[in-house]
């Protein structure tokens, strides 16, 4: 046999030894899939501050910073919307020193949606840096504050968005606030608009969520609360309500909601007086317990759902270049991609 000739009994051998190989590594990391670090130590809370655009986020952020000082609790803020003018809450990690938007913006030729989703996509490459980071200071807080932006769907339906969403639910507590502005929801229409895309946040991230009613300084949330826990006084709300042209539409949604309403946790808040930020906290506390007895065992079960996908998928993929390279006996070898 010349020196250049192949032997195919040999590739065989070593492909199916790198078949073995494979499966061993995917069963071994089966084995350590999250050991989820608060189960050995005390971990803090990961807080994602969604809703929609003008809500309060920001003055939420701040809001909870000032508090956090003045009680004594250890809280690390994170600013995530890379168009924001200025972060009054002091990020101590702030997606803007790493992706500069207006750049992005002329560099790829998109408009100011596209340029905020390209930036969280581009820092969603980094953000394994950030829990690093993060768990590097884990026993020395207690919460970890995020800011987004307020196109919810940038961040809630961007590859990018998911990514870092699983980083931190993978190595922490997270629960997401889904902030209202109340004086807008008093509308029985964006009350409904925004309870549809508060449920579309929870089904999305699978995450526990709290709706914080923003703005009760101006006014009280009592109404909307009641809509949501009395059937009959938003189907009355919309009785006396001149937007005739969703009645009925609203009606609909008001029976599927039903189920929705009776499982979220809600609170009314103040962004610029304070109020409601000690319910916010206790509310915080109690889902981490959903998180832990419901949230976590769902996403265990889903990377390995995953791990073993990507296992099947190796294996196919050399059985299929074991295959080729004996039906070709030393001709070209390319993976047939009919099978
Ligand atoms: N009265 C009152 N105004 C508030 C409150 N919270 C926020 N605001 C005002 O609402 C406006 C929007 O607040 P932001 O904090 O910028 O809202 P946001 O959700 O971060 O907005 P985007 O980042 O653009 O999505 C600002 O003018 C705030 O001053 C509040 O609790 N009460
Ligand atoms: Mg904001």
């Amino acid at each position: 046999m010349s020196q250049f000739e192949i032997n195919f009994d040999e590739i065989a051998s070593a492909l199916d030894n790198a078949a073995q190989d494979a499966a061993a590594s995917a069963t071994s990391q089966e084995n350590s899939v999250p050991t989820y670090p608060s189960e050995t130590r005390s971990s803090p809370v990961v807080v994602l501050v969604i809703g929609m655009a003008g809500a309060g986020k920001t003055a939420l952020m701040h809001r909870l910073n000032l508090y956090t000082v003045e009680k004594g609790i250890k809280g690390y803020f994170i600013n995530l919307d890379p168009a924001v003018k200025s972060t009054p809450f002091g990020a101590n990690i702030d997606i803007r020193d790493t992706v500069n938007y207006k750049e992005v913006m002329s560099q790829y030729g998109l408009g100011p949606n596209g340029a905020i989703l390209t930036s969280l996509n581009l820092f969603a490459t980094k953000f394994d840096q950030v829990v690093q980071l993060l768990d590097k200071r884990a026993d020395t807080l207690d919460y970890i504050f995020i800011d987004t932006p307020g196109q919810i769907e940038a961040f809630t339906w961007s590859a990018g968005g998911m990514i870092i969403q699983e980083l931190l639910a993978s190595s922490f507590p997270t629960t997401v606030i889904y902030v209202g502005d109340t004086v807008r929801c008093t509308s029985p229409t964006t009350f409904m608009s925004n309870m549809l895309y508060s449920c579309s946040v929870l089904y999305k991230s699978r995450l526990p969520m709290i709706i914080a009613f923003n703005k009760v300084d101006v006014v009280p949330s009592s109404v909307v609360e009641e809509w949501m826990c009395d059937f009959e006084s938003y189907m009355s709300a919309l009785d006396s309500s001149t937007e005739d042209y969703m009645k009925s539409f609203n009606r609909s949604l008001n029976l599927v909601m039903d189920e929705f309403y009776s499982h979220i946790r809600r609170v009314g808040v103040s962004a610029a007086t304070g109020q409601g930020i000690d319910d916010l906290f206790r509310k915080i506390d109690e889902t981490v317990i959903d998180f832990k007895t419901i949230y976590l065992p769902d996403l265990q079960a889903r990377v390995l759902r995953q791990k073993s996908k990507d296992l099947i998928r190796q294996e196919m993929d050399l059985q299929r270049l074991h295959e080729d390279i004996v039906a070709n006996q030393g001709d070209k070898v390319v993976f047939s991609v009919k099978k």
